[in-house]
């Protein structure tokens, strides 16, 4: 046996995890297959002006009749765990009573074929699509919606509970709220501030009443969380307003989830930045705290980028670029007037400043804060302008200097006592990149659309190598 590694080599814990992530709707494709019906993305891809060239995900990556070759690739690639989210509503097509098992066996399948590759599968439960037959009758603003999901989360449990150990029931509820219902850059598209904060707490609720029908339906040994996309926000100067500026908007961002979640209460700063807007007594039940606060057994973070912010002296109303498409609204209910910056630093393809320390930040901060509670970063990467040479092959050095860098700042962060589990590059394959359809490539895997054939880009073969060796190069 020879060591692969000068002992310089920058290495990760023992038992490490290292994956990569999709979600449906981005990837999957068969959008009317096999019974599957609308979820809101299929209803906001498909009204003109709402997705960049009328992109949609009828066919996607076509994930859904690939996946064999797809779990191929990951195995060759070496990865341990494959992070992929169920769509609601072609399990569940209405939102509501029984399950097509033409549907659930695209996951049994699925998870199959992962668990034959030695790839752990990761589930979330929830990645943004829900059933158009829930939205219809009120969608996340509707507090009923909080129950069909625990429903949902029940049956998908009794389906795949003998084969997936490690659950998540929302990715980003976040964006599910502010995006989806504030700016509308998201499905379905609504601009209300009322109803923004109505389905961030019912999406709250449906969280935590999930995690109770999983932890009924499944082994004690499988595992829960939740997915965030925990704002790294920053005042632009060390002044007393862009203090405030940043408190808010931490408010409106972060702790409107972390603090229900993970400290069983609703910030007091936060009611009153939005008590104008919502009776928050009324929203709030008697008992939902409890339900919502109830343990998990891993926090997923998501990082892309950091969120530099201030208080403009003028009161103005500021206009940004939030990284999802233009919105005369902004998703920051009840924070409006406050101004948004781009960190001077290199931008993506996103125009998204690249900031590794933010991450670094983010996981000690959360390892203060929360010293007992086991993190795992469940996506992060980047979109570039990649492109086939004439050779067949993508060069994507940027990716990999970002992918590098994020790295050595989750490998600083465990150095500096921070519990993170593992590692999800987002994304595996080129995907929908919602309201920005395939104009953006966030893969470490190319896909040529029009062939559906799959290039690993340079990335995809240097990832594999700090897989294989738990280390970044020296
Ligand atoms: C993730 O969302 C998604 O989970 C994934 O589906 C998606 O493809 C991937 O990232 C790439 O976009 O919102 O104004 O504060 C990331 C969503 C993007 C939300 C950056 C926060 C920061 C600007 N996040 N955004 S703003």
């Amino acid at each position: 046996e020879t060591t692969a590694q000068p002992a310089s080599a920058p290495s990760f814990p023992a038992g490490f995890v290292w994956g990569a992530a999709t979600a449906a709707y981005q990837v999957e494709g068969a959008a009317a297959e096999d019974g599957r019906t609308p979820s809101i993305w299929d209803t906001f891809s498909h009204t003109p002006g709402k997705v960049r060239n009328g992109d949609t995900g009828d066919i996607a990556a076509d994930h859904y009749h690939r996946y064999r070759d797809d779990v191929a690739l990951m195995k060759d690639l070496g990865l341990q765990a494959y992070r992929f989210s169920v769509s609601w509503s072609r399990v569940q097509p209405t939102g509501r009573g029984p399950a097509v098992e033409r549907g659930l066996d695209f996951y049994r399948h699925l998870t199959d074929a992962l668990l034959e590759a030695g790839i752990t599968p990761v589930a979330t439960l929830y990645h943004w699509d829900l059933p158009q037959e829930l939205e219809d009758v009120g969608g996340w603003p509707h507090r009923d919606t909080a129950h069909r999901f625990a429903d949902y989360a029940d049956l998908v449990a009794r389906a795949l509970g003998d084969r997936v150990g490690m659950w998540t029931t929302l990715n980003e509820p976040w964006c599910s709220a502010f995006l989806g219902y504030g700016s509308g850059v998201h499905a379905p598209g609504r601009t209300d501030p009322a109803a923004t904060l109505r389905a961030a707490h019912h999406l709250n609720l449906a969280h935590g009443q999930a995690v109770g029908a999983l932890r009924a339906a499944l082994p004690s040994t499988a595992q829960t969380s939740v997915t965030l996309n925990l704002h790294q926000v920053r005042p632009l100067t060390d002044g007393p307003e862009d203090a405030e500026a940043a408190r808010r908007i931490d408010a409106v961002g972060n702790r409107i989830f972390t603090g229900p979640l993970l400290d069983g209460a609703y910030p007091e700063d936060l009611l009153a930045d939005t008590a104008h807007l919502v009776d928050w007594d009324a929203l709030v039940r008697d008992g939902d705290l409890a339900e919502i606060s109830r343990p998990i057994d891993v926090l997923g973070v998501n990082y892309y980028s950091p969120t530099v912010v201030s208080l403009p002296a003028d009161g103005a109303a500021s206009t940004r670029n939030d990284g999802h498409g233009a919105s005369d609204h902004s998703p920051w209910t009840g924070s409006e007037h406050i101004a948004f910056h781009l960190a001077n630093t290199e931008l993506t393809a996103m125009n998204w400043a690249i900031d590794a320390d933010g991450l670094h930040t983010l996981l000690t901060g959360l390892a203060a804060s929360h010293p007992r509670l086991p993190l795992m970063v469940t996506e992060n990467g980047a979109a570039f302008d990649d492109y086939v040479s004439p050779e067949g092959r993508v060069a994507d050095p940027q990716r990999i200097a970002y992918l590098h860098a994020h790295l050595d700042a989750v490998r600083r962060a465990i150095a500096d006592g921070a519990d993170v589990r593992g590692y999800f590059l987002w994304s595996l394959l080129d995907n929908f990149e919602w309201s920005y359809g395939y104009s953006k490539r966030f893969g470490a895997v190319y896909v040529d659309y029009p062939t559906q054939r799959r290039i690993p880009k340079a990335s995809a073969h240097w990832y594999a190598e700090v897989v294989r060796s738990n280390a970044l190069p020296a």
